[in-house]
């Protein structure tokens, strides 16, 4: 007799479910709680059972009676919210909208992988601050008075002494003077210069980065930037070291890739020379040591800096330098 009662609810439950309009469910309704219906029918006549089976077969035939009310009230609610939705011309079983999805900037996930090759190469990542002293954006590094760099047409000053940083390098004399050597760092950030056109923005980013121990020769800045190179890049790729002049560097070198668009032919991006500046590097300067208390004689280090929006230009084969800063779905949804 119990298992009449599942077989019952296996199928009732199953009509209720493929009820797809107020019609149809008003049908299974009647066929097993109508008047004539089929649990009625049973519950009426459960004093034809042997009397050891009668209560048993009476409770499980009521609870099954609750339970189909139950879900036919809530198919119906279903099936009414479904009429409302079409009388206001809702069509109900279009696909829901997707949220769009958001995603890092390229800037920032070309510093994400700068940082993740620097890392695995020993160094720390060091943060300073965007508004920074005439003194550490520009004496520490040995960057005299009469310099052009210190011209209002190039920095932005806040006062006589206070200045937006035009290169992170501030961030490392000030890590210096805490710390002796070993010094392994890169400072990632923004760095603002008086500057606008296709190639220039007034707000860039910059990494730079600095290596000072015992015995640190050209040969050490050498193998780090073309590991770096040919991990950012492609290890394939060439490199040449140019001799170049920075205050804070001596000697100091240009580091130039063979040309990522053409590789190496001669191209509109190169100018045809097959080549490409991607940083600039060098010694370190004994004036900046001498500022920041490290002894000459014991230590050398390198150092260098590079422009991100330059490498993210070039490692995804974009030609101006505003895109980044436009905030265009269309073009930031690339990356
Ligand atoms: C460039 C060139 C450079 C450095 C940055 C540096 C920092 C310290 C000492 C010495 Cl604390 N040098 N930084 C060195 C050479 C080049 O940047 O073209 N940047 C976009």
């Amino acid at each position: 007799m119990l298992n009449y009662i599942a077989d019952i609810e296996k199928e009732a439950l199953d009509s209720i479910e493929k009820a797809d309009s107020r019609e149809s469910l008003e049908q299974v309704a009647t066929r097993y709680l109508g008047r004539k219906g089929v649990l009625t029918g049973f519950l009426r006549n459960i004093s034809s059972l042997p009397p050891g089976e009668r209560p048993q077969a009476g409770k499980n035939a009521n609870l099954l009676k609750v339970r189909l009310e139950k879900e036919i009230r809530q198919v119906e609610s279903r099936l009414e919210a479904d009429r409302d939705g079409e009388a206001r011309g809702i069509d109900v079983t279009l696909p829901g909208r997707v949220p769009a999805r958001g995603a890092s900037h390229p800037v920032t996930q070309v510093l994400n992988e700068i940082c993740g090759i620097f890392s695995r190469l020993g160094f720390d990542i060091v943060e300073g601050p965007e508004v920074e002293t005439d003194y550490y954006n520009f004496e520490a590094l040995n960057i005299p008075k009469y310099h052009p760099a210190r011209d209002m047409q190039d920095t932005f000053y806040l006062s006589e002494n206070i200045v937006l940083r035009t290169h992170t390098s501030g961030s490392q004399p000030r890590v210096m003077e805490k710390n002796d050597p070993p010094v392994r760092i890169i400072s990632p950030g923004k760095v603002f210069r008086c500057d606008s056109d296709l190639t220039h923005t007034p707000m860039f980013h910059q990494v730079e980065g600095l290596m000072v121990d015992e015995g640190i020769s050209f040969g050490d800045l050498k193998g780090v930037l073309t590991t770096f190179v040919h991990q950012f890049f492609d290890s394939g790729t060439s490199l040449r070291f140019r001799p170049s002049f920075f205050p804070f560097t001596e000697p100091s070198a240009e580091v130039d890739i063979q040309c990522v668009m053409c590789r190496g032919k001669g191209c509109r991006v190169c100018s045809k020379t097959g080549w490409i500046e991607i940083l600039g590097s060098g010694m370190v300067h004994p004036a900046v040591f001498e500022n920041v208390g490290y002894d000459t004689d014991k230590y050398t280090g390198f150092a260098f800096g590079m422009g991100m929006e330059r490498v993210a230009m070039l490692k995804y084969g974009i030609d101006d330098i505003r895109k980044f800063f436009e905030n265009d779905v269309r073009f930031l949804g690339q990356f």
